[in-house]
């Protein structure tokens, strides 16, 4: 079991504790740097939703919503890297269903301490290495140039929309090709995915990926250490097919 003050359990699936299975699922709910179409606060409950439904086997632990602050990324941040701090040194495997983006960077903090030679692949439409957006330094839109900065190897799939200033700072900074003998962790912001597929995402960019891509490269990961599934928005979701597809990435996940 996970005990932290900054937990809200009652949003847990299960009430109990199985110490057999080692990913322990994690909902950050929290949109407050998004610029286009917020919503994605709600993810962690329509995800669950689906879940609950899914799962036959019992395949993970849930220790509900880290308990965020509107409007503060910071103090949020902060509480995420403490929760998922508690969860590795419990020995347990991070899933954490956003939220924006920008919540990769407190959980990628955690792991960093435990994992020295950490490797971050991320599956996403965008670079999202702004140096600022809207004057933030640190927003959905600059988190992947601020953990890189972090100076972990960071490898991106599946860009086809950013800027020249991403393109430029990716060219140099960024890697294409996943190391699989490296501690992993993996971040997928869902418009990776085709639009088709994925409907409910702020930002949709045409000509994206499809499951079947999406398993290629988990197969291609040996280490994996932990996980983020971020930017479902279930205000534009249709007919639960987002959180459908997110769930799949989920019990793939943990299936593995
Ligand atoms: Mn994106």
């Amino acid at each position: 079991m996970i005990d932290s003050h900054y937990l809200d359990k009652s949003k847990s699936i299960y009430e109990d504790w199985n110490e057999k299975v080692k990913w322990v699922l994690l909902g950050v709910g929290f949109d407050s740097t998004e610029t286009y179409l917020p919503g994605q606060r709600l993810a962690p409950a329509s995800i669950r939703e689906v879940l609950r439904h899914k799962e036959s086997k019992r395949l993970f632990n849930d220790v509900g919503d880290v308990i965020v602050v509107h409007g503060d990324l910071n103090e949020t941040l902060k509480r995420v890297e403490d929760v998922v701090n508690r969860i590795i040194n419990k020995g347990y495997k991070p899933l954490l269903i956003g939220g924006e983006h920008s919540i990769t960077y407190g959980s990628v903090k955690a792991l960093m301490n435990t994992y020295k030679k950490l490797q971050v692949v991320v599956l996403d439409a965008h670079y999202d290495a702004y140096d600022r957006y809207d004057t933030l330094s640190l927003n959905h839109a600059t988190v992947l140039r601020r953990i890189k900065e972090e100076g972990l190897r960071v490898v991106v799939k599946g860009a086809r929309r950013f800027s020249n200033e991403e393109e430029e700072f990716a060219s140099h900074h960024f890697k294409k090709d996943i190391d699989s003998t490296l501690p992993t962790y993996l971040s997928v912001d869902l418009d990776f995915f085709d639009p088709s597929i994925a409907p409910g995402v702020s930002d949709k960019e045409s000509n994206g990926y499809y499951f079947k891509d999406f398993l290629r490269i988990l197969k291609n990961i040996k280490n994996l250490v932990g996980v983020d599934v971020v930017e479902l928005n279930p205000c534009l979701d249709t007919n639960k097919v987002t959180a459908s597809l997110a769930s799949d990435i989920i019990l793939k996940v943990v299936e593995k």
